[in-house]
């Protein structure tokens, strides 16, 4: 029996069980009475660059503490068993990469890197709290900015389009922790369906995804994505 070619995309639910506030979700995504979703943007770091890295060096310390939890650990053991299987994640906690998994395609970017911008440095700097806001750039003495993708910015489009290629291609596409309402990476399961593919969802609440998705498993994935699986293992015979 040939294994199933598998794609999934995640996004900060899945890194919620292991105590990372998710993105828009209640009350303890605020932060200072600020909405994220106005801060992730070139605009509001050109207007207040201090302010934004001090909502990105909080965030920092939140993921730094956080550990893989049995969802980050599932997907590391999916890659190991299955010869085709693809990792797209939204998050940029690196959750993923200490879980195990290798070959991993980072959507928006991984917070644990710092980019120039004025030249073309970048590099990984896992300082928490960072010693001066904003930090600013050994070369060329510019504001470093979090290597990370903004609302309005383009994502890395190597990336967006292997990411596009194994969605294309999945026989089965698993969508974990995202509120699947930004794009491009809420296309990702829709080429997956086109193709004749399955979408499985892993959520604690239906999302616009659900109406397309052939299964929505509702709860925490730290425990519904373990237990999928363990019976989709059994059923392949592994
Ligand atoms: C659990 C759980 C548990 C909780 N278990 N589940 C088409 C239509 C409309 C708009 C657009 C469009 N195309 C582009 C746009 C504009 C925009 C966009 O999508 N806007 C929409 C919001 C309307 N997109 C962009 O701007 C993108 N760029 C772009 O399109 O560029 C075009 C361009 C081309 C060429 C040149 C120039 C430009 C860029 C998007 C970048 C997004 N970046 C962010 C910030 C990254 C850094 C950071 O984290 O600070 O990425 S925004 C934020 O949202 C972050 C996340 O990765 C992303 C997705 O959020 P996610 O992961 O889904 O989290 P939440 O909080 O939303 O949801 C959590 C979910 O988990 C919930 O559903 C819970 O129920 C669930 N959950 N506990 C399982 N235990
Ligand atoms: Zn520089």
């Amino acid at each position: 029996m040939t294994l199933p070619k598998i794609a999934v995309l995640t996004g900060a639910g899945v890194s919620k069980g292991s105590g990372v506030p998710t993105f828009r979700d209640g009350a303890d995504s605020l932060w200072r009475n600020y909405n994220p979703q106005d801060l992730a943007t070139p605009e509001a770091f050109a207007r207040n660059p201090r302010l934004v890295w001090e909502f990105y060096d909080w965030r920092r310390q939140m993921m730094a503490n956080a550990r893989p939890n049995p969802a980050h650990l599932t997907l590391a053991a999916m890659e190991k068993a299955l010869p085709d299987f693809t990792l797209v994640t939204q998050n940029i906690d690196g959750l993923h990469r200490e879980a195990g998994n290798r070959r991993i395609l980072y959507l928006h970017g991984d917070i644990w890197y710092v980019r120039c911008t004025e030249c073309d440095y970048r590099s990984e700097d896992r300082r928490v709290p960072l010693p001066e806001l904003p930090p600013t750039c050994p070369r060329c003495a510019a504001w470093l900015r979090p290597d990370v993708v903004w609302f309005g910015e383009a994502l890395d489009p190597v990336t967006l389009h292997r990411a596009e290629q194994a969605f294309s291609q999945a026989d089965i596409a698993l969508v974990v922790g995202t509120s699947a309402v930004v794009y491009p990476a809420a296309m990702l399961p829709h080429y997956t369906r086109e193709r004749g593919g399955r979408i499985i969802e892993f959520n604690m609440a239906r999302t616009p995804l659900s109406p397309y998705a052939d299964e929505t498993i509702l709860g925490p994935s730290e425990e519904t994505l373990p237990a999928w699986w363990e019976a989709f293992q059994a059923e392949l015979g592994l």
